[in-house]
C-alpha cells in the first residue's frame, strides 16, 4: 500500500487508450526505467506565492503566513505539490524583500519563526513541499555584514562585498543598475565605491570571497533544517563579475546580463554549492537565468555537471518585450521561444514552463484578451509542454492587469527608477513610459489575491497595502468555486490530467505547426503513448487544417464544449484541447 506521501507524490498511471485498435497503451517508460526515474521536482505543480499580496490573517494589510496557511486547504484542492514563497526574510522591503538584512530571521510582517514553522506543518501535512527564493547576489545595505564592511578599508568584513576607488575622477567602470541610474555608490565614510547590480540598497556580495560562499551555504542548510525541500535562486547567475570589472561596450550595454552571466567562476560556484549542500541533502534547484542563453543552458541543468536542476529562461515570457518597453510580436515567435527552450536542456537536463511571476504582467492581459478562455487557452499552453510548472498567485483564477492614471499609483522601485531614468532626465514623455509601464510593471502581478466579491476581496479586515484590481467584484475564488466552466475549474481539471497521464510530464515536445499565425499545435510523445494538443490562441474563430500524419483520436480534454471533428477543425476563440492520436 502506498504510503499516503508516495500515493500523493507519485503518478498514478491510467492507461490511456489509443484508438484506431492500438489497445491498451500503459505510459512505461518511467515505469520502466523504475520508480528512480519519478522526480518529485519534475512533475511538481509548483504554486508561487507573493506572501504580502496573498492573504492576511491579523488584518494589517499585510499578507502573512499564517493567511497562507489558512489558505493550503484551497492550494491542495487546486492539485498543487510544491509552494515557493518569495522572500521570506527579515527585510526593509525595498524590493519587495529581494532585499535582506538577515537570512535567519523572518520578516515581521508575515509573523514570527513559529508562524513559518506552522506554515511548513501545514504543507508537509497536506504532502506539499516548500522551496524558497534564495537571494544572494546581493544583501540590503542594512545587513550586518555590509554595516561591517563599509565602517572602514580593512574590516574583516570589507571583502564580503565589492569595493572600488572612482577612476579617472570618475565611477570604477560603466555598469547601469537594472533599476536606473549606474551600479556604483560612493561611500563617504571610506571613499570607495561599492557595487549594485539593483538598487544602491542592495550591494552585490563578492562571492570570490570563500567565507562569503561558505556564509551562504550555512544559510542554505539552516533553511533545510526547517524543511525546506529547495531553493529559487535570485539572478544566480550574476554572482561571478566580470574579469578585472572591465567596462562594458557599447553593445554589450545594450543587454549587461549577457555580461553578468558569464562571469569566470560562475560554474565553479554552482557546482561547489550542488556538492556542498544541493546534493547531500537533495534539495532542488532552479537559476532564475536572466543573460543565459538557450546554448549555454545545459552548462546549468546537465545532470552530470552537478550544478542546477533547471534554471527558468524568459524569453517566452518576456516576448514582444525589451526590458520595460513592448514591441510587436507574432505567435509564431512566441512558439520558437517554447521549441528551443525545450531543446535547451540537452540530453539530461530539464527546463520550467510558465508565464507569469511577480516581475512580469498577468498572461492574460499580456497573451490573452482578459477573457476567462483566454486564461484557460493559455493553461493548456503551460500545462501541456515539458518542464516542471510554475503558477503564479491568481493565474489560477485569471486575475489580469491593473490600471495606473499616473506614476505614483506604482508602488515598485523598479517602475520608479525607469521613470527618473527617462522622464525625469526628459529622454521620454511622461505619457510614453506610462503607456508602456502599465503593460510591463511588476506591480500588475503584486495586487492582493481575488478571494471573494468583497470590497477587500477577501484578502484582509483591514486596509490593503496595495490596491485591489476593481475588477475582484467579477474575478475572485469564490465565484469561480461555484461555476463549473470557470478558469479556476479548468485548471483543477487540467492539472489532474497531468498529474494522471506522465506522457505530459516526461513526453517529447514537437511544435507541428511551427509558422501557423493563429493556432498552437504540438505533440507529446511517451515511447508508444502520444497525444496532441491544439489551441487557438487568438480571439477570432479559427480552422485548422490536421497535418496529414494526424489522425485525431479521443478528445481527453476540452476548453469549449464543442469538439471538433474532420480533417479540418473548426476552433471557437481561445479554444484548446487535449486528444489523443489514432494510428
Ligand atoms: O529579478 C531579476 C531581474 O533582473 C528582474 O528583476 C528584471 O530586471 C526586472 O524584472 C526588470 O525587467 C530578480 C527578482 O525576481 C526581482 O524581483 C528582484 O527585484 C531582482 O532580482 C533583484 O533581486
Ligand atoms: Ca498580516
Amino acid at each position: 500500500m502506498l504510503s499516503k506521501m508516495r500515493r500523493r507524490t507519485t503518478l498514478k498511471f491510467i492507461p490511456l487508450l489509443l484508438s484506431g485498435g492500438a489497445g491498451l497503451s500503459m505510459i512505461n517508460s518511467v515505469e520502466a526505467q523504475g520508480k528512480s526515474q519519478h522526480t518529485w521536482w519534475k512533475e511538481a505543480i509548483v504554486y508561487q506565492v507573493f506572501i504580502r499580496s496573498f492573504a492576511d490573517s491579523n488584518g494589517d494589510g499585510i499578507g502573512d503566513f499564517r493567511g497562507l496557511l489558512n489558505r493550503l486547504d484551497y492550494l491542495e484542492n487546486l492539485g498543487v505539490t510544491v509552494l515557493w514563497l518569495n522572500p521570506h526574510y527579515d527585510s526593509p522591503n525595498v524590493d519587495s524583500g529581494y532585499d535582506i538584512r538577515d537570512y535567519r530571521k523572518v520578516n515581521s510582517d508575515f509573523g514570527t519563526m513559529e508562524d513559518f514553522e506552522a506554515l511548513m506543518a501545514g504543507a508537509h501535512a497536506r504532502d506539499m513541499k516548500v522551496i524558497v527564493d534564495l537571494v544572494v547576489n546581493h544583501t540590503s545595505d542594512q545587513h550586518i555584514w555590509f554595516q561591517k564592511s563599509r565602517s572602514s578599508r580593512d574590516n574583516p568584513y570589507r571583502d564580503y562585498y565589492i569595493w572600488r576607488d572612482g577612476k579617472n575622477g570618475g565611477l570604477p567602470n560603466n555598469y547601469p543598475s537594472f533599476f536606473g541610474g549606474k551600479a556604483w555608490q560612493n561611500d563617504s565614510k571610506t571613499g570607495q565605491y561599492y557595487l549594485h547590480y539593483y538598487e544602491r540598497c542592495q550591494p552585490d556580495l563578492n562571492w570570490d570571497n570563500p567565507k562569503v560562499r561558505q556564509e551562504v551555504h550555512d544559510i542554505m542548510r539552516f533553511w533545510i533544517a526547517r524543511g525546506v525541500s529547495g531553493f529559487r535562486m535570485d539572478v544566480i547567475p550574476f554572482i561571478s563579475k566580470p574579469a578585472g570589472l572591465r567596462d562594458l561596450t557599447i553593445e554589450e550595454l545594450q543587454d549587461p546580463s549577457v555580461v553578468f552571466a558569464n562571469g569566470p567562476h560562475l560554474h565553479t560556484y554552482l557546482h561547489e554549492m550542488n556538492q556542498k549542500v544541493l546534493s547531500p541533502h537533495n534539495a532542488m534547484s532552479v537559476g532564475e537565468a536572466f543573460g543565459v542563453s538557450y546554448a549555454q543552458t545545459p552548462l546549468f541543468v546537465s545532470q552530470q555537471r552537478k550544478e542546477l536542476d533547471m534554471i527558468f529562461h524568459f524569453d517566452t515570457a518576456r516576448v514582444g518585450r525589451k526590458d520595460w518597453e513592448t514591441r510587436p510580436w507574432t505567435l509564431q515567435e512566441l512558439k520558437e521561444t517554447i521549441t528551443e527552450d525545450d531543446r535547451s536542456t540537452g540530453p539530461d537536463g530539464w527546463t520550467t514552463s510558465f508565464l507569469e511571476n511577480h516581475d512580469n504582467p498577468r498572461a492574460v492581459s499580456r497573451f490573452g484578451d482578459n477573457s476567462p478562455a483566454s486564461a484557460k487557452a493559455l493553461s493548456l499552453l503551460v500545462m501541456g509542454r515539458r518542464g516542471t510548472v510554475f503558477i503564479f498567485q491568481g493565474q489560477e483564477i485569471g486575475m489580469t492587469n491593473i490600471s495606473f492614471d499616473k506614476i505614483e499609483d506604482f508602488e515598485d522601485v523598479n517602475a520608479k527608477g525607469i521613470w527618473a531614468d527617462t522622464v525625469g532626465r526628459g529622454t521620454h514623455s511622461a505619457n510614453a513610459v506610462l503607456t508602456e509601464l502599465r503593460q510591463t510593471s511588476r506591480d500588475n502581478a503584486r495586487t492582493p489575491m481575488q478571494w471573494n466579491n468583497t470590497t477587500t476581496g477577501g484578502f484582509t479586515t483591514g486596509t490593503p497595502w496595495f490596491r485591489l484590481n476593481p475588477n475582484t467584484d467579477r474575478i475572485n475564488v469564490a465565484a469561480q468555486e461555484l461555476d463549473s466552466s470557470s478558469v479556476l475549474a479548468f485548471y483543477r481539471q487540467i492539472i489532474s490530467f497531468r498529474k494522471s497521464h506522465p506522457v505530459l510530464v516526461y513526453g517529447t515536445f514537437q511544435d507541428i505547426d511551427p509558422q501557423n499565425p493563429n493556432i498552437f499545435a504540438f505533440t507529446r510523445t511517451l515511447d508508444n503513448n502520444q497525444i496532441l494538443i491544439f489551441i487557438n490562441l487568438t480571439a477570432q474563430s479559427q480552422a485548422w487544417a490536421l497535418p496529414a500524419e494526424i489522425n485525431l483520436g479521443k478528445i481527453l480534454l476540452n476548453t469549449h464544449m464543442v469538439k471538433p471533428m474532420g480533417r479540418t477543425l473548426s476552433l471557437a476563440p481561445w479554444q484548446g484541447c487535449i486528444t489523443a492520436i489514432s494510428s
